[in-house]
């Protein structure tokens, strides 16, 4: 970088009030990467011929192979306007799904975000998802609508047809913003409401506010809209771009109108009254041409008309003479028109200028960050921010301010770590020199030269010798170090690179921080650290804390970094030095006072897993490594491995597998091989269909069959002696020492109930945290928000449960799982068992200080039954995957309590082993109330009291539990959930049969279709099974030779209604299917590659009625 641009960035980066830090939003293809090399050349950084082809921010091989971006990346511009000069941190992100984790991770470290929108697609999915997450994090939108040249073009639109084919655009972008609205000012509404609740008047008194405030709330700025000013209309693959007031200006000019009043007028249902010389209203129903198209439209489409379409060199010298634009030479004779029209339009409306121009005048500056903002970011989980300790509420003043003073305390946020290797790092580089350095180098040499030749005049013969031997000696020397060099370069080919924002302070190499993990605490760091301490000082241990150095800080110059000694508040840089601390993304400040930020909004969830191994497998260390750095490298590729042993990764589509793959390999340098991907299933249980599968009504056949299967559980459980299950379903289990028994039964949840746990998990984890805080006598506050969102999780399961099964059920829910968090339930049925509710937290508002009597009603071993309950709907019978949208009732369990005494040592186990030799195995309870007669036993007695022959007797119970799950569950009708992504397919109508095609082979469903207006677009939306989408995407690619693309998300989870133990068992089904019934059983062939792919048992017979093989010719 030119040494007088650097000076002059680091400069402005003193000067928060002209900074701007920003990034690019949109739907995957909409030409944000396009859009940034047109910013990026008008900083001279690559040439403005190449802007556009470039695409300079996606500097990974695969995203130039692809032409997707799939990493965000940074780069800081200088523009200056009028006398102001701004630096610009500018942040591109990808738009493709998969990615859209990264998209989070540069949202957050911005105050603003340019929102483009292809003017042909429209607002698409990831449209409305980013402008939803910028939304989220509180950072000012602007509006670029991109490729109007395909208008012309492609679409070949009359300039009338364009202006209300982008006004449709536009309402439809403004939608989005008025919902996102309208439900942040409902939310506010609640809260407010539900504090004067708390202080005030009684419920009768309220009068519910149908307005809920909508009506008072102003929000006239948050709109797009041209005379605004933060609308910009653009191709940026030909270079041009404008916002109206380019127009407005230049029209004043021409026709002597006020500015202003161009300025409300351009854009809307004005037109011009030539007579009258005056701007009038109602252009549409007078059937006049708005201003718009008269002013600015035409004049586009005669540019591209006289250039690209007719390619007319007469008009095209007029037009130029008229716009007053020169080009060169060699331009205009270009055999390919876009050249000239380029040329033509980078000069008469750059893009970058009024992109840039709308950017600096819109967007808010770091300083104008709002209190809101920074309380959300505060405010970390389920605390509130009035909560926090108050030297923590005092930094909020540091954010507002955004000082670079001295004195002023550094808060910083890592967004995510990137690798960079270690080799491209500025200090490990050649560095270009200058012109004054060669100049002075060359001076050296000469003198250096000058003098030799004068000693090798003087003294021969000798000094050649030893100048031979120094020579030598000197090359030797530069070997050997650079043999160290490379053995350490071997050790660290990546480095990591914090991607990170100053909030507060000056940040510089070599200072001392604190790194706050995500579940650090302020006020425990503050009791336990002595006051005014410093990150350099000798401190005590606190947990998700943790000191360390910055070794270097860079300013991102997108593929290259530019070392720098400090930086101040209120910029975007790259922090060397932190690859040990920090995994993926952290706070870091002076000062323990500080919280940890809340943690990004990740929308993808990673569902595609693959189990992946080396080549050759000693090099397995290298995997791990490799994996391991991933997992640093990426904010959202989980790796992990199974209990099966198998390393697996996890990620968030076909497009993120293929990159994390190519990182792992990149990073670990070695061949590796990917198992095919390992899809997801659920179990769970269903209500007895009513037909059979030839849709014949069963009545009471079912129940004979499902007898039948009763009873083969009963055989088998009378074999074992501790297990019965009855007609209804009823399972009851005794646990081998005969001292508990429980009975479960298993019923399907219903569907909407499924849903709401799935995806109130996060919500569910928080209350069993909250609980858990309870049940150790601490009291945690929690914000209003998450109450209210449990109270209002709490009502709708009670809405959702009704009938007479579910009577009171809410109430008595025991526990949720898997992990304490999951969609299946576990429901204490037992009489007279009062234990304490799970909504015991809301319960403690009504009265508080009752439940502290209840609380210890809890019986023994209430921790063994929930484990039990966990392990059971961690893997189910099927094929070990995890429960889903099952209820476990338990409605008998009694156990023995002996008081016994249950955490044994292991040397205890040890005693006990010897013990068994003089005492027996207690048969039953009796057998324990035998006193021991000599007291050298009475301990040994005890311990052995504690845990019999099949061990502890918790553990028996979890056993028993588990088990009794289990075959409640086999007890009822099964079936498999598969996942279910959806999937939006953009289109034309000529390839729509193709698509529908390959949706349907691959066992997909049409949901909807729908025509975008004014275009031959399709847009369909379909589901497909995780199971069926690979290679979904390429094969519609190929088929529509390339014009549809589909974008898919995960979207749930989908009962297959195939039952995979399925047998004939009606005479029309025998009839129907055949005694064999071999006919494909999706369900079981998913079943079955599972419990496979696992090394399960699987029933399959290979060969039937084989027949030996006869040598034909022979009986001829
Ligand atoms: N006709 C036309 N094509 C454009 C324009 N801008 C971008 N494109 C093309 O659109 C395609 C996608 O452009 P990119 O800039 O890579 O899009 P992106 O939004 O960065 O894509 P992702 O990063 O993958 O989400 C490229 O083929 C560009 O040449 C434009 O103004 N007009
Ligand atoms: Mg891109």
């Amino acid at each position: 970088m030119d040494p007088t641009t650097l000076d002059r960035i680091i400069e402005l980066q003193k000067n928060p009030a002209s900074i701007r830090n920003l990034c690019i939003l949109a739907h995957v293809d909409h030409g944000k990467t396009t859009l940034a090399d047109c910013l990026v050349a008008s900083n001279g950084i690559i040439s403005s011929r190449q802007a556009g082809k470039l695409r300079y921010l996606d500097s990974r091989e695969d995203e130039q192979i692809r032409g997707i971006t799939m990493k965000s990346s940074a780069i800081s511009l200088h523009f200056q306007e009028g006398d102001e000069d701004f630096l610009l941190n500018l942040i591109d992100s990808p738009g493709h799904v998969d990615f859209s984790s990264e998209v989070s991770t540069a949202v957050r470290l911005c105050d603003g975000a340019i929102v483009v929108v292809d003017a042909v697609e429209g607002v698409c999915p990831q449209t409305q998802v980013v402008l939803r997450q910028a939304w989220l994090e509180n950072i000012r939108p602007v509006l670029v609508i991109n490729k109007i040249d395909r208008l012309i073009v492609e679409l070949k639109f009359t300039p009338q047809e364009a202006y209300a084919h982008l006004q449709k655009i536009m309402e439809q972008v403004n939608a989005i913003t008025g919902t996102l609205f309208t439900s942040r000012v409902m939310e506010k509404q609640a809260e407010k409401t539900k504090e004067e609740q708390g202080c005030e008047t009684p419920l009768e008194d309220q009068v519910y506010d149908w307005s809920a405030g909508l009506e008072e709330a102003d929000d006239s700025h948050l709109y797009f809209s041209p005379d605004q000013g933060n609308v910009v209309f653009a191709s940026a693959l030909d270079g041009w771009g404008f916002s109206i007031r380019h127009f407005a200006l230049m029209y004043s000019e021409r026709m002597g109108i006020n500015p202003e009043v161009l300025l409300k007028t351009l854009w809307g249902d004005f037109y011009l009254n030539a007579k009258a010389k005056k701007i009038m209203k109602g252009a549409q129903v007078k059937g006049k041409k708005p201003l718009f198209v008269q002013l600015v439209l035409d004049n586009i489409w005669s540019l591209y008309n006289a250039v690209v379409t007719h390619r007319d060199k007469e008009k095209v010298e007029k037009v130029l003479a008229s716009l007053g634009v020169k080009v060169m030479a060699r331009d205009s004779r270009h055999s390919d028109p876009k050249v000239l029209l380029s040329a033509i339009c980078s000069q008469w409306l750059p893009v970058s200028q009024a992109v840039l121009s709308m950017v600096c005048n819109k967007l808010p500056s770091p300083i104008q960050i709002t209190a809101e903002r920074v309380e959300k970011l505060m405010s970390v989980g389920v605390r509130r921010f009035d909560t926090l300790p108050e030297r923590t509420q005092e930094l909020k003043n540091a954010f507002l301010q955004c000082s670079s003073n001295e004195n002023a305390p550094v808060i910083v946020f890592v967004s995510k770590m990137v690798a960079v290797e270690t080799k491209a790092l500025p200090h490990n580089k050649k560095r270009p020199l200058t012109q004054a350095k060669i100049s002075q180098c060359r001076e050296l040499a000469r003198q250096r030269h000058a003098e030799r030749m004068a000693a090798a005049q003087q003294n021969h013969s000798v000094n050649a010798l030893v100048d031979i031997q120094s020579g030598r000696l000197c090359k030797g020397d530069e070997i050997a170090t650079e043999g160290l060099k490379e053995s350490k370069t071997e050790e660290q080919r990546e480095t990591f690179i914090a991607f990170a924002r100053v909030y507060s302070g000056v940040v510089q190499k070599g200072q001392r921080i604190f790194i706050l993990g995500p579940k650090y605490d302020p006020a425990q760091g503050l009791s336990m650290l002595p006051e005014h301490c410093n990150p350099s000082d000798s401190l005590p241990e606190v947990p998700h804390l943790s000191c360390c150095s910055i070794e270097n800080i860079y300013l991102l110059m997108g593929r290259e970094l530019e070392e720098l000694e400090e930086v101040p508040s209120g910029n975007v840089l790259g922090i060397r030095g932190l690859e040990d601390f920090i995994l993926k993304s952290a706070t870091i400040s002076t000062t323990p006072a500080c919280p940890p930020f809340t943690p990004l909004n990740i929308e993808a969830s990673p569902i595609v897993r693959v189990a992946i191994e080396p080549k050759h497998p000693g090099e397995m260390p290298k995997l791990v490594r490799g994996m391991r750095l991933l997992n640093q490298a990426d904010p959202c590729a989980e790796v992990l491995i199974q209990e099966t042993g198998e390393h697996v990764l996890i990620t968030a589509g076909e497009v993120h597998l293929q990159r994390c793959l190519d990182d792992i390999k990149k990073f670990a340098k070695i061949e590796i091989s990917a198992s095919k991907p390992i899809i997801p299933f659920r179990e769970t249980v269903v209500r007895p269909p009513k037909v059979d599968m030839v849709n014949e009504d069963l009545g009471k056949q079912q129940k004979v069959a499902v007898i039948h299967q009763v009873k083969d559980e009963v055989s088998h459980g009378r074999a074992t002696g501790t297990l019965h299950v009855d007609s209804s379903g009823l399972v009851t289990l005794t646990t081998p020492n005969k001292l508990a028994t429980v009975s479960v039964r298993a019923i399907p949840l219903p569907q909407e109930v499924t849903c709401l746990l799935e995806n109130s998990s996060a919500l569910i984890r928080t209350l069993e945290q909250v609980n858990m805080t309870l049940r150790e006598g601490r009291n945690l506050d929690i914000s209003v928000r998450t109450l209210e969102a449990i109270t209002d999780l709490k009502a709708q399961l009670e809405s959702k449960l009704q009938g007479r099964k579910w009577r009171d059920a809410v109430e008595h829910i025991w526990a949720f799982g898997p992990r304490r968090c999951g969609p299946n339930i576990l429901l204490n049925k037992l009489e007279g068992y009062q234990r304490p509710s799970f909504w015991q937290y809301l319960c403690q508002e009504d009265k508080s200080g009752k439940d502290g009597a209840q609380t210890k009603n809890t019986r023994e071993f209430d921790n063994s039954i929930v484990s039990g309950f966990q392990l059971a709907t961690l893997s189910g019978p099927m094929c070990e995957e995890p429960l889903m949208g099952v209820c476990f009732c338990i409605e008998r369990w009694d156990v023995q309590s002996l008081n016994w005494k249950h955490e044994n040592t292991f040397e205890e186990m040890a005693t006990f082993q010897e013990a068994l030799g003089t005492i027996k195995a207690p048969e039953s309870t009796d057998a324990l109330e035998v006193t021991p007669t000599h007291p050298s036993q009475a301990k040994r007695y005890q311990d052995i009291t504690s845990a019999d022959c099949y061990g502890h007797v918790s553990g028996q119970l979890i056993a028993a539990m588990k088990e009794a799950c289990r075959h409640a569950f086999q007890a009822q009708p099964q079936r498999l959930m598969a996942a279910m992504y959806t999937c939006e397919i953009m289109t034309t109508a000529d390839v729509l049969g193709k698509v529908y095609g390959v949706v349907g082979k691959r066992e997909g469903r049409i949901l909807h279709e729908e025509m975008k207006e004014g275009t031959e677009i399709f847009i369909i939306k379909a589901v497909v099974p995780v199971a069926e989408s690979f290679g979904f995407a390429d094969e519609i690619r190929k088929k529509t030779s390339g014009r549809a693309s589909p974008q898919m998300v995960f979207s749930h989870w989908e009962v297959i209604s195939s039952d995979p133990y399925w047998v004939p068992t009606t005479e029309e089904e025998y009839l129907h299917f055949g005694e064999k019934a071999d006919s494909s059983n999706q369900a079981l062939k998913y079943m079955n590659a599972v419990r496979r792919r696992k090394g399960l048992y699987v029933e399959e017979k290979i060969v039937e009625h084989a027949e030996k093989q006869r040598t034909l010719s022979k009986n001829k």
